[in-house]
């Protein structure tokens, strides 16, 4: 007879494995699922829990329906058939931060949490700095890299974690001291009936939380039902909210820095230190960490990083940008600049419309496209040159591009059509690049 199984871990990734070591440290062991046949955390869980039994290959649908609680990863659809079967026979599926919350749910409100559609890895980062410099104890992470049950492991008084949409679907109980959605755009439309599936899954966030932090210039990150608020915009703010006043950054009528001193470019990065500032205040850091911050923090990698200045050209690497959003705002950035942009855009479209990004489009000299969705992108400008792959891009773009140009990768597009991860993507560009012959 095959042994029944009181909780089974859907999924064997990074989320997978952290969730296995929670439970086992807690005396539970699981059974382990995963739909791909050699998922990428098998060997490591294997070698450091022989015993566990790991079914890969598919779901075992048996085996889900005689569960007291599945963890499931946030890479598997809600509506995967087998998870449908379950949770119509009440089994309770739930997801790795939701495992958290309920691991801290004694303690008093110790976690500040941001989602969005872009830009929650960068105010994440930056609301922890703000913290450390003000001296606190903090751990980041969540869908940023390190999943929220292994931060348990630092023993810190405040969590900042990055969430997802996928993993807001399956956590419903965190307790937060401030919470913000940063902005709406189209994205994993892959995953949802619709933008307005897709919004309604990250506001569940302002649920958890006893402040929300919203962007009044984009009306639909507002709170659904009344609670205590704030805001942050790129105009004046009204009462106790954040914005910016004859160039400073203000909260209220308090002035915290010049607009000018911000490390981060762009006005799109902009909101993202009036967000990241408003979190903080709401966890007690003093407006001279947060201004030291956002006066030193110039960027993740991938993030509109400039890689090289070769021969008056300057390459930026903007791999992260993996929407249409991220992708406009990068454009937007530069819309100033003189000399022509050269954008290589394209990879995996997640099922966006593409013909959002037209009119920025224009502002671009020569777009030269790849990847699965490359076609799509490339149908919205005229004369788009369309290539195989990351080095074809780089070496075109190098015959095109004079000095003062700007040759930018920004895909509008997931990366996993043709590379492991957004990071494989930005560092293949930057190694072609690195590799161009200097004049
Ligand atoms: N998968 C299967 N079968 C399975 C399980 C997963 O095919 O049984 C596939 C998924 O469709 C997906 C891939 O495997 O393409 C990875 O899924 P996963 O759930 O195993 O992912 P993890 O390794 O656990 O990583 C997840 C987040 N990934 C996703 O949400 C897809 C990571 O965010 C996050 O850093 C990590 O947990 C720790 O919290 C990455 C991401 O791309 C950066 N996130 C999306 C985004 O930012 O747009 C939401
Ligand atoms: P996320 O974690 O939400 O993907 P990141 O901070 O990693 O956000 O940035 C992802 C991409 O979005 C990058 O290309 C970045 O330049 C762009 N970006 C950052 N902040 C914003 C914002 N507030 N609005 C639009 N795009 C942004």
């Amino acid at each position: 007879m095959t042994q029944r199984y009181s909780h089974i871990v859907m999924g064997l990734g990074a989320t997978g494995k952290s969730v296995v070591r929670y439970l086992v440290s807690q005396g539970i062991t699981p059974l382990v699922m995963d739909s791909r046949r050699n998922p990428p955390g098998l060997a490591d869980i294997k070698r450091e829990f022989p015993q566990l039994e790991c079914r890969v290959g598919g779901f075992d649908c048996r085996a889900l329906v005689q569960a007291e609680q599945i963890i499931i990863s946030p890479g598997i659809p809600m509506d995967t058939p087998e998870v449908r079967v379950a949770l119509d026979m009440d089994i309770e599926v739930i997801g790795d931060v939701e495992l958290f919350a309920r691991a801290i749910a004694h303690r008093a409100p110790c976690v500040l949490a941001i989602t969005g559609s872009n830009g929650k890895s960068t105010v994440t980062t930056l609301v922890g700095e703000m913290l450390k410099e003000a001296g606190m104890n903090v751990a980041i992470g969540g869908n940023l890299g390190v999943p929220a049950l292994e931060l348990l492991e630092q023993n810190a008084n405040f969590y900042v974690l990055e969430l997802s949409s996928f993993q807001l679907e399956t956590t419903h109980s965190l307790n937060c001291i401030a919470a913000t959605c940063l902005n709406i755009s189209e994205d994993h439309m892959d995953r949802y009936s619709d933008l307005e599936a897709y919004r309604r899954a990250k506001l569940h966030l302002y649920d958890q939380t006893r402040l929300a932090v919203f962007n009044r210039d984009d009306e639909q990150t507002a709170p659904l039902s009344p609670m205590n608020i704030v805001s942050f915009g790129l105009g004046n703010p009204d009462g106790d909210d954040w914005g910016i006043t004859d160039g400073k950054v203000v909260h209220g009528s308090s002035e915290i820095m010049n607009i000018a001193d911000i490390a981060l470019l762009g006005s799109h990065n902009h909101a993202n230190v009036l967000a990241a500032m408003a979190l903080a205040d709401a966890a007690g850091v003093d407006k001279v960490a947060m201004a030291n911050v956002a006066k030193s923090f110039t960027g993740l990698r991938h993030r509109c990083e400039l890689v090289s200045s070769k021969n008056g050209v300057r390459w930026v690497n903007d791999s992260k940008a993996t929407n249409v959003g991220s992708t406009l705002a990068a454009l937007n950035g530069f819309s100033d600049y003189l000399g022509d942009i050269i954008l290589i855009a394209g990879g995996d479209g997640k099922g966006a419309d593409f013909s959002q990004l037209e009119d920025a489009l224009a502002g671009v000299s020569t777009l030269i496209t790849l990847g699965r969705d490359g076609d799509k992108i490339a149908a919205q400008k005229k004369g788009a040159i369309k290539v195989a792959n990351m080095a074809e891009a780089v070496a075109k773009a190098a015959e095109l591009a004079n000095s003062g140009d700007i040759v930018l990768l920004s895909p509008a597009c997931a990366s996993l059509d043709m590379y492991p991860n957004f990071m494989a993507r930005g560092d293949d560009f930057c190694a072609r690049v690195e590799a161009l012959d200097e004049q």
